[in-house]
């Protein structure tokens, strides 16, 4: 069997994808791209036409969803306690935590950080704060769910956590962590101790590094 191809950029949303295969044991080749990669690996695009990171090679498979491609690890080479199966408890709120990473959570975040970080010389910066709330507010379903538990499903750590995590890790890196309430914190530190996500964040920082990024 073929290894998985991960393109990504240092720190993107395709560290869940890096940390669910350091989870796994999966073996993947790891390649980084510079970010942007639109402008500064053009090449790139003739893989991806959409420019986005992370993209997944797997023979025939490809993938340009981070938590699609961190649940697809996590299963790959056979079901592992990553992820939860039809039939156990929380199947149906593991499928809603992971997609909401991305879609509820860190969707006003890459709005934040295009128009009040990236682009903020146009004039939209305000629209890019107004994001910045939105993200605090959306927390709100996470908090709740952890008030009584130490991860969001099935009482184990599941890709539902990475995909969630991620979204938490890119709020400190972006400086939107004055919203996010101490639980989560405590919650994201829970997370960052665990050993697969140390080594994720090595392997993608020396990609970094190789870059002179
Ligand atoms: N929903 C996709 C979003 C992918 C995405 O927009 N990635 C960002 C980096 S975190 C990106 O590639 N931005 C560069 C660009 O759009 O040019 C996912 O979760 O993977």
């Amino acid at each position: 069997m073929t290894r998985p191809v991960l393109y990504t950029c240092a720190g993107s949303r395709g560290l869940r994808a890096t940390w669910a295969a350091e989870e796994a044991g999966v073996q993947i080749d790891l390649n980084i791209l510079p970010f942007p990669p639109r402008y500064l690996a053009p090449e790139y695009m003739a893989l991806n036409p959409l420019g986005t990171v992370p993209l997944l090679l797997d023979g025939e498979t490809r993938l340009t969803e981070s938590c699609a491609i961190a649940h697809y690890l996590a299963t790959r080479d056979g079901f592992t306690a990553l992820a939860i199966a039809p039939g156990e408890p929380d199947y149906g709120a593991y499928l809603d935590y992971t997609y909401h990473a991305d879609a509820t959570i860190t969707f006003p975040q890459t709005v934040y950080m295009r128009f009040a970080i990236f682009e903020k010389d146009k004039g939209l910066a305000e629209a890019g704060v107004a994001y910045a709330k939105w993200f605090h507010k959306r927390l709100v379903k996470v908090e709740q769910r952890l008030q009584s538990r130490e991860f969001l499903c099935a009482d184990r750590f599941t890709v539902a956590d990475i995909c969630v995590g991620y979204a938490l890790i890119l709020a400190q890196n972006v400086g939107l962590d004055d919203g996010v309430p101490d639980s989560l914190k405590a919650y994201r530190a829970r997370l960052t101790a665990r050993p697969a996500y140390q080594r994720a964040f090595a392997r993608e920082e020396a990609g970094r590094a190789a870059l002179g990024q």
